[in-house]
This record gives C-alpha cells, structure tokens and sequence, in this order.
C-alpha cells in the first residue's frame, strides 16, 4: 500500500501537480450538515445543480462504486502578469490563458494512464470542477490544507491560487492527515469583499459574490449591486489578492495558461466596444467562453460608468 502512496504522490508531481493528498473514500460526516445548511439558505442561488445528487456528493462510492480512495491535487494557475490598463474591465486571473478544465482533464487521463502500466490495471475515475464532488471537502481531508474564512482551500506552504482536482478510484492507499486551521483572528477577506458575500462564519452567499454574478448567473445583474462590482467583467480574485497567505504566490509553469497578450492589452475603452469577433479572438480557449459573447456583454454594460 505505502508503495502505491509513493508511486501516486510521485507521479502526480511528475504531471505538474503542485501538490497531492490522499483520503479514504468515504462518506463525508462533517460536511452533510454544512452542505445542507448551504442549500437550504439558498445561497447557492440560480445554480439549481447544485442540490442535485446530494447524496452522491457526500459519498464517492456511490459517483464511483468500488472507490477505495480519493487523490487530491492541486495545480498552480497563480500569475503576477496584470492588464496593462489599470482602469480596464478586469478579468480574473484563473481565465487569463486555456481553460482549466481542459487542461487539467488531459494530465490527470495520462496519471492514471500511467499508474495502470506501473501498477495494473485500475479502475480510477478523474474530476475537475464538473461532476458532484466536494473538492476542497476532499483537499481539506486529505491535508493538503485548510478551508480559509473566503472558503478557498490555502495551502500553507504556496496559498490558494491552485485548481483543485480528484481522481476516485479502487486503489488503497495510505490516508494522509488533516492540517489545522491558520486564519486565526484575520478577517481580511471579509473586511475586503466588495459586496460582502463572505458571512462572518465563513460561509458565501453566492447571491452577492462577483464571481457568480459575472459567470454563473444568466439574468440582469440586480441594480443594488451598482457601483459595488470593483470594474471585475469575469470572475473576482479580492478574497485571494488580500490573503496574507498568498503573499507568497509563485507564477506557475503552464504554457497553457500563459496570458493572451491581446487580452492584457486591451484598453478600457476597446473592453466596452468589444464585438462578437474580438471576443473569440481575446477568449479563444478560454473559461470566459462560458459565460458566452452574451454574457460578457452584460457584465461589461454593467460596469459602464454612465450606467
Ligand atoms: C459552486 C462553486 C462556486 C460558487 C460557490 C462558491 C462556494 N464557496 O461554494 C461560486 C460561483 C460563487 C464560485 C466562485 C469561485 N470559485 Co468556485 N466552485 C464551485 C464548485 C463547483 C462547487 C463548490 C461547492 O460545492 N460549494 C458548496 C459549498 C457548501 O461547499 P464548499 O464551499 O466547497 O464548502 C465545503 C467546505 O468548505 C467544507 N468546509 C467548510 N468549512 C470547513 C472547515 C473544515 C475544517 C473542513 C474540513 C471543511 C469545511 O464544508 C462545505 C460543505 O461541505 C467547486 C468545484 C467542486 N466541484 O467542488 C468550485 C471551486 C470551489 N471554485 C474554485 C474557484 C477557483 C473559484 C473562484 C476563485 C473563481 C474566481 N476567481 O472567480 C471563486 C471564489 C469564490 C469563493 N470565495 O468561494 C476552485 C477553488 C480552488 C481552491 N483553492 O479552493 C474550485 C474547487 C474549482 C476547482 N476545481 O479548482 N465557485
Ligand atoms: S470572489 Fe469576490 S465577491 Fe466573491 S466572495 Fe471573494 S471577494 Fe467576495
Ligand atoms: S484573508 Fe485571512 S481570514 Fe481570509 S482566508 Fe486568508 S487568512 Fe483566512
């Protein structure tokens, strides 16, 4: 079993993985409750998808029947590159190159690729943001660190500009530990919010985060939040600029996610006229495709000063 551990640990570093733990697939006890309670407030919004497979979500051997174990990874995406015109719409740093998903499904195929030729055949399945796994539940567990008051997992050693990733399979492997908790007193974060979606217990309300206005939410983004949406056109990193713990960032390695030049370019004003053609040109791989030319638009009309 500690074999296996290695080779899975080793290998995972191998693919770029900044950093990788290990749980026991099993239900999570804690988080039922949490993630009742979150639902139940509506706090996950418009995202109805959110309550489906409830079941499934707390328990990987149900999404996956024979899991033994779940691997954690976690893959850096941090940049200190910024857009050249400071008064420009602002695009968060995760969708400034190819779009994770993509990108990380691809390295996480060949892992298990490769851990099958060494160890035989396995049956592991791989998750990166699109199916009902609760990943930073599962990062949290398995100790690669702890769940900050923003809710993002933070790694004490390199914070939490990383995407978090799973493979679920029918490996057993040795459990890694759970860290403690290292925000204490600070409070930067809420204090930081710009429309205060952070609760004082360290819960978002999505209704009123920026991130899922700007990419989640399709209808018109409520007047109340005029003037309050810090010029962020997709996505918001505030909760993350100002943790303490990520004043150590260190700019990832990916090509793939190196910035579009043309995006960091662009002028405010060339942000506001932006047309169906541009946007292919400017988000060509990018997660900004999500929320489509459409939704960009809106964002950006949002944001217009005259508005
Ligand atoms: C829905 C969703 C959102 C929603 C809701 C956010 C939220 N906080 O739930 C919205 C659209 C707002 C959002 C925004 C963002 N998201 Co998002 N999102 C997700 C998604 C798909 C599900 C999250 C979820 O299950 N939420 C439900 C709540 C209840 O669960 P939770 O926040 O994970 O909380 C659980 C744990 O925190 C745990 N918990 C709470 N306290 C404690 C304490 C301890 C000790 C322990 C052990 C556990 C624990 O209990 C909760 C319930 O079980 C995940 C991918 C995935 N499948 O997990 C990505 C994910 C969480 N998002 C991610 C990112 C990058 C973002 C943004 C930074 C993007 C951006 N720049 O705009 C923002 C950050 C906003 C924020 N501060 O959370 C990353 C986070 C990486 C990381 N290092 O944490 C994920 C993991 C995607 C990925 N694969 O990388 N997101
Ligand atoms: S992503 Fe932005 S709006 Fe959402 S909780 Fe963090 S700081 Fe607040
Ligand atoms: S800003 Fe402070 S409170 Fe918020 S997550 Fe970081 S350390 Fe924790």
């Amino acid at each position: 079993m500690l074999k296996n551990t290695n080779l899975v640990k080793q290998l995972a570093v191998n693919a770029g993985f900044a950093f990788c733990g290990i749980s026991k697939a099993e239900f999570l006890e804690e988080d039922a409750p949490r993630l009742e309670t979150w639902l139940k407030s509506g706090f996950h919004g418009s995202m109805k998808w959110m309550e489906n497979h409830f079941d499934k979500r707390l328990d990987p051997r149900l999404l996956v029947p024979g899991a033994k174990s779940v691997i954690s990874l976690m893959y850096n995406y941090y940049t200190p590159q910024k857009q050249d015109d400071t008064a420009a719409p602002k695009i968060s740093k995760y969708a400034f190159g190819d779009d994770y998903h993509a990108v990380i499904k691809d390295k996480l195929f060949n892992l298990v690729e490769q851990l099958s030729s060494e160890i035989g055949e396995i049956d592991g399945r791989v998750f990166v943001d699109s199916a009902p796994v609760l990943e930073r539940s599962w990062a949290a567990k398995s100790g690669l660190g702890w769940i900050g008051k923003n809710t993002m997992l933070i790694s004490k050693q390199a914070g939490s500009f990383y995407f978090l990733a799973q493979i679920i399979s029918d490996l057993e492997l040795v459990a890694d530990q759970p860290i403690k908790d290292f925000c204490g007193t600070c409070t930067a974060c809420i204090d930081a919010c710009p429309t205060e979606a952070i609760l004082p217990n360290g819960v978002i309300d999505s209704n009123r985060c920026i991130s899922y206005l700007t990419i989640e939410f399709r209808d018109e983004i409520p007047q109340k939040f005029q003037n309050q949406m810090d010029n962020w056109a997709f996505g918001c990193d505030v909760c993350q600029d100002v943790c303490p713990w990520n004043r150590f960032s260190k700019p990832h390695q990916e090509p793939l996610f190196g910035p579009n030049p043309k995006l960091l370019a662009l002028k405010s004003e060339a942000w506001f006229d932006i047309t169906d053609s541009t946007f292919d040109q400017l988000f060509k791989n990018s997660a900004v495709k999500r929320t489509k030319f459409k939704g960009l638009k809106r964002n950006l009309e949002f944001l217009k000063p005259e508005n």
